[in-house]
C-alpha cells in the first residue's frame, strides 16, 4: 500500500510524523528545508553555538522536546529533507531533490507547509538592507548574524517584539520597534486574547523585557518611507501625535503578520473561504483538519494559529487520518486536540486585532511604489489597469494585465497588497476581488528538472 505522505517538517509536520510513528505507521515526510523545525522551531545552526534558551526563551523546552521526539522516530519514518513538492496532481506529489525529479503516491496526505511573512509595501521597501521579518530571524538562527548594525523592526506583528528581543539579547544595541497598530486597538482586542492567557502573558513579558533593556517601542505609528541612496540609511514615520520622525538605521526588518501557504492545498482540490478576521483566503477543512478524502491540513498552512496550534493540529490530523483509514485511536485524545486547536485559533484571531494588517495603507501608497518586486510592478500600474475602461477587478485578471504576482515568488509577497489595491481602486469589498490562483510549480524549478522526469 502507498504510504501516508506528510508535506512539511515544521511543528505541524513533525508532530504528525511523531503521532503516526507512535502508532506503528511509517510515513514519508518531505520538506524543502534542510532541517526539521520549520519557522517557529527552526533548528539552530549547531556551528554557531547559539543558546536555545536565549533564542526561544520560555519556549526553549518545547523546542528541545519536539526536536528530541522527532530525532527519536527518524528510524521509523522515511524522512526526505531538502525535497520540494512542486505540484500535486491526480493523487501524486511531484518532488525535486538534488536536481532529481520524482513522484510520490499516497494512501493519505497531510499538508503542513506553514506560512510566510505578510508584507504591506512602503516607499523604499525594495532598497538593499530591507529584509522580511522572518528573514531577519533566519539570519540569526541560521548564521548567527544580524541583518545590520542599526536595525529597525517595523510593521505589525508580535514577532516584531520577539525578533527585537532575540537581537537585543544577542548583543544588538542599536535597535528599535515601529509598531503600526495603535495601543487603543490592542486594548480593544484584549478580550479576544482570553483564549490563551499564557501566550498573552508571554507577549506582555516580551514588552517588559524590551523596556527593561532600553529598546524603544513606538506604537500606532504610520510608516512613511525607508530612505537611502544605494542602501537603507533611515526610516521615516509619523507618530500618533502627528509628529514626523526619522530613525537612522542600516537595516529594516519588515513584517505585518503571516499569510498561510495554500498553493498545495489548492492543487489538491481544496475549497477556499475568506476569513474576515485574518483577512485572507484559507482552505476549507473540518475541525480535524480534514479537507477531502484522506486529505488533511495542519498548522499555519491551514489557518494561522502559532506553533502550539501547529503541534496539536499535526497530531490531530494524524489521528483523524488513521481513523479514516480504519484504525481509530482513543476518541478522548482527538477531542482534546480538537479543543486545543480551536481555542488557539480563536486566540490568533484576537491577536489579529491587536496587531492589525494595515490594509487601508494600500490606498495611501504612492503610485511610484513598487508592489511586485519580481516583475517590478508599481501601485500606479495596478491602479491604472483596474481603473481603465473595462479594467479588471479580479486579481488574476489584474495579474494577467500587469504581471503583478507572475514572478519568482508567485505572489507570496505582493499578493496581499495586490488584492488590497485592486479592492480600493475598483471600490469592491476585499473578498470580491478573489485570490491569486495557485500554479505548479509552486516554487521555481530548474529547467533541468523537466529532463530528469521519467
Ligand atoms: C518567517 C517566519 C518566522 C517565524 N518565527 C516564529 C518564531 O520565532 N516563533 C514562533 O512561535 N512562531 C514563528 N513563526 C510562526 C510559525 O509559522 C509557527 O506558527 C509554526 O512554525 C507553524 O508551524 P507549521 O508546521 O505550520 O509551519 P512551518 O514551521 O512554517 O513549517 C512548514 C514546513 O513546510 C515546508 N514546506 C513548505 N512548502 C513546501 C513545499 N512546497 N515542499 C516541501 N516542503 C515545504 C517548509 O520548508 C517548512 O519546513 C514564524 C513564521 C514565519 C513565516
Amino acid at each position: 500500500m502507498a504510504p501516508i505522505l506528510i508535506v512539511g517538517s515544521g511543528p505541524a509536520g513533525m508532530s504528525a510524523a511523531i503521532a503516526l510513528a507512535r502508532r506503528g505507521v511509517r510515513p514519508v515526510v518531505v520538506s524543502d528545508a534542510p532541517h526539521a523545525g520549520g519557522q517557529g522551531f527552526r533548528r539552530l545552526n549547531p556551528q554557531m553555538a547559539l543558546d536555545a534558551r536565549r533564542i526561544y526563551g520560555a519556549e526553549a523546552r518545547k523546542y528541545e522536546a519536539l526536536h528530541r521526539d522527532f530525532e527519536a522516530i527518524l528510524p521509523q519514518i522515511d524522512y526526505r529533507p531538502a525535497t520540494l513538492v512542486w505540484a500535486i496532481y491526480e493523487g501524486k506529489a511531484f518532488i525535486l531533490r538534488d536536481g532529481q525529479a520524482g513522484e510520490i503516491a499516497w494512501s493519505g496526505l497531510i499538508l503542513a507547509p506553514g506560512a510566510t511573512d505578510r508584507i504591506m509595501p512602503v516607499a523604499g521597501w525594495t532598497r538593499p538592507g530591507v529584509f522580511s521579518l522572518g528573514a531577519a530571524q533566519i539570519a540569526l538562527k541560521d548564521q548567527g548574524a544580524f541583518i545590520g548594525r542599526k536595525v529597525v523592526f517595523a510593521g505589525s506583528s508580535p514577532l516584531l517584539l520577539l525578533a527585537a528581543l532575540q537581537y537585543r539579547t544577542h548583543g544588538a544595541r542599536d535597535i528599535a520597534v515601529l509598531d503600526t497598530t495603535p495601543l487603543g486597538a490592542k486594548l480593544r482586542a484584549a478580550p479576544g486574547l482570553r483564549h490563551s492567557p499564557g501566550t498573552a502573558l508571554r507577549g506582555l513579558r516580551l514588552m517588559r523585557a524590551l523596556k527593561r533593556l532600553g529598546v524603544p517601542v513606538h506604537q500606532g505609528v504610520r510608516l512613511e518611507a525607508i530612505e537611502g541612496a544605494d542602501r537603507v540609511s533611515a526610516i521615516r514615520f509619523t507618530a500618533p501625535s502627528g509628529q514626523e520622525c526619522r530613525i537612522a538605521c542600516d537595516a529594516v526588518a519588515l513584517g505585518h503578520g503571516l499569510r498561510a501557504e495554500t498553493q498545495l492545498a489548492e492543487l489538491a482540490d481544496c475549497d477556499f473561504a475568506f476569513d474576515a478576521a485574518l483577512r485572507q483566503w484559507l482552505p476549507v477543512a473540518d475541525a480535524d483538519g480534514r479537507a477531502g478524502e484522506r486529505l488533511y491540513l495542519a498548522g499555519d498552512g491551514a489557518c494561522i494559529g502559532g506553533a502550539d496550534a501547529a503541534i496539536a493540529g499535526g497530531a490531530l490530523s494524524a489521528e483523524a487520518l488513521l481513523a479514516e483509514l480504519g484504525e481509530p485511536g482513543p476518541s478522548a485524545r482527538r477531542r482534546r486536540l480538537r479543543g486545543t486547536v480551536a481555542r488557539l485559533r480563536r486566540f490568533q484571531r484576537g491577536l489579529a486585532g491587536a496587531f492589525r494588517w494595515p490594509h487601508e495603507e494600500a490606498g495611501r501608497l504612492a503610485d511610484t511604489v513598487t508592489v511586485c518586486r519580481c516583475e517590478m510592478v508599481t501601485a500606479g500600474e495596478i491602479r491604472t489597469a483596474v481603473r481603465a475602461d473595462l479594467g479588471p477587478a479580479e486579481v488574476n485578471r489584474v495579474k494577467a494585465v500587469t504581471r503583478c504576482g507572475m514572478g519568482r515568488c508567485q505572489g507570496r509577497f505582493c499578493g496581499p497588497a495586490l488584492a488590497e489595491i485592486t479592492a480600493e481602486a475598483s471600490q469592491s469589498p476585499i473578498d470580491a476581488v478573489g485570490r491569486l490562483r495557485a500554479q505548479a510549480p509552486v516554487k521555481p524549478l530548474p529547467l533541468s528538472a523537466a529532463d530528469t522526469r521519467s
